[in-house]
């Protein structure tokens, strides 16, 4: 970033992700700090149009570069839900109700997809995604992580996103992988 080298603010209430970006930052030298601003949220099945969204009216306020996520977890044998429409599912029905809403069901693939839209005054918004795909175990476990970590094993793990730490969450997660596709295009753009 051009103002300031090796910072990024990140507009969330999440504390969980926060901790995340904080370890996903570290690897590239940037340091993440939060912008407690109300992060305006549309309605959309894609989590890019939203996140793309929040970051247009962000920066009407917000003069230095900074980040904005939208992310979900979409459930193949729900069609997708909850979707754009995790933290609400969270918040009223939570993990508990998703895993009473899989109760026999044989298909239990799903996949987290994250939308981090990037805004400065120079560059406007540009978004970056990230998935991981994985399968919705049959009961919660682990402390770690936030949200829907406790009931997600990614492909190719037997444990689940509350079992590990940020770190190695991170390497893999949606999240991680929309943060590394945003660094590659601001290193490339020499803006970092
Ligand atoms: P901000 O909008 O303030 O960043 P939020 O929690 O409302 O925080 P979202 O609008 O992106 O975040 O909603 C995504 C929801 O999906 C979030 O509340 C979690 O419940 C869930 N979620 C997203 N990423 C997750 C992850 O890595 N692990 C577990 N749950 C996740």
């Amino acid at each position: 970033m051009r103002r300031d080298a090796a910072k990024l603010g990140v507009v969330t209430s999440n504390e969980g992700k926060l901790r995340e970006f904080r370890v996903l930052a570290a690897e590239y030298g940037v340091e993440v700090y939060p912008i407690r601003a109300r992060k305006p949220e549309i309605q959309a099945d894609d989590v890019r149009v939203i996140a793309t969204a929040s970051a247009a009216v962000l920066m009407q306020h917000i003069r230095e570069p900074f980040i904005v996520e939208d992310a979900g977890l979409f459930i193949d044998a729900l069609n997708g839900f909850p979707g754009p429409y995790s933290a609400y599912v969270l918040r009223t029905i939570g993990v508990n109700g998703i895993l009473k809403l899989m109760e026999g069901v044989r298909d239990r693939s799903a996949r987290f997809v994250a939308a981090i839209a990037y805004a400065d005054s120079e560059m406007g918004v540009k978004v970056f995604t990230g998935e991981v795909r994985g399968t919705i175990a049959t009961e919660a476990r682990g402390a770690g992580g936030f949200g829907f970590d406790p009931i997600f094993v990614p492909e190719g793990w037997s444990r689940t996103f509350a079992e590990v730490g940020p770190e190695e969450k991170s390497r893999i997660s949606h999240r991680g992988r929309a943060f590394m596709a945003l660094m590659e295009w601001l290193l490339s753009e020499r803006i970092l």
